[in-house]
């Protein structure tokens, strides 16, 4: 994977934008699963094919996935990430989760987190990674002081809570009570 230009970035930005969170500023409407067909999008966004998948395929958390359907047009979504506005089921179905998941967050968040757990706030979803070097990027998108919660995972999928794994392999669930989580020692 090369890293993206600064103008594939931008492009990135706007797809991530249009297929996540305001896909009615661009004129399109997702189908029940999230997707859009290609050539809506580039079309919306005045951008090339090749631009399209030069982005998708350097993208470095592979945020979106394109699938070719029988009459062979090929449509794209966010593989997770969806606003809590845009009425999206991804259709995944429900995995085990390994035994410990990680959340990266700004440690000002700590005190809120470690009383009322974790939750989805404007997305569908909250978001796990797999490791701690993961989870300090996440975290890091926000702030430079970073705290890591490590989460019962498996614990929570005993409990009964679901979970679901995203193409890009981000875990998913609804909500993590505080009792699950831990906060990790890290060294940001
Ligand atoms: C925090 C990125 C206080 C939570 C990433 C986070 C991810 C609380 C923020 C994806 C809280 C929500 C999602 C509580 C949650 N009190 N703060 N009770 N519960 N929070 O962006 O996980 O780069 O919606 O810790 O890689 O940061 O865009 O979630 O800081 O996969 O592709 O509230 O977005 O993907 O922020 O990130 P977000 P997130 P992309």
């Amino acid at each position: 994977m090369t890293a993206l230009t600064r103008d594939q970035v931008r492009i990135s930005r706007r797809i991530a934008l249009v297929l996540r969170h305001r896909p009615d500023a661009a004129g399109l409407t997702l189908d029940a699963n999230g997707w859009v067909p290609v050539g809506d999008l580039l079309a919306a966004l005045e951008i090339s094919r090749d631009q399209l998948d030069a982005v998708v395929e350097h993208n470095d958390k592979s945020r979106f996935a394109i699938a070719r359907r029988d009459d062979g047009a090929d449509w794209i979504r966010a593989s997770q990430g969806h606003s809590r506005r845009v009425a999206v089921d991804l259709d995944l179905p429900p995995a085990d989760p390994p035994p410990v998941l990680y959340h990266g967050t700004p440690r000002i968040n700590l005190a809120s987190i470690m009383s009322e757990g974790l939750r989805s706030r404007s997305r569908h979803h909250v978001h796990l990674s797999v490791d701690v070097p993961t989870a300090l990027v996440v975290g890091r998108r926000r702030s430079a002081d970073v705290a890591v919660l490590r989460v019962a995972a498996g614990e929570m999928a005993a409990a009964g809570h679901v979970f679901h794994l995203s193409a890009n392999r981000v875990w998913l669930t609804t909500e993590v009570p505080s009792r699950y989580l831990l906060p990790e020692r890290t060294n940001p």
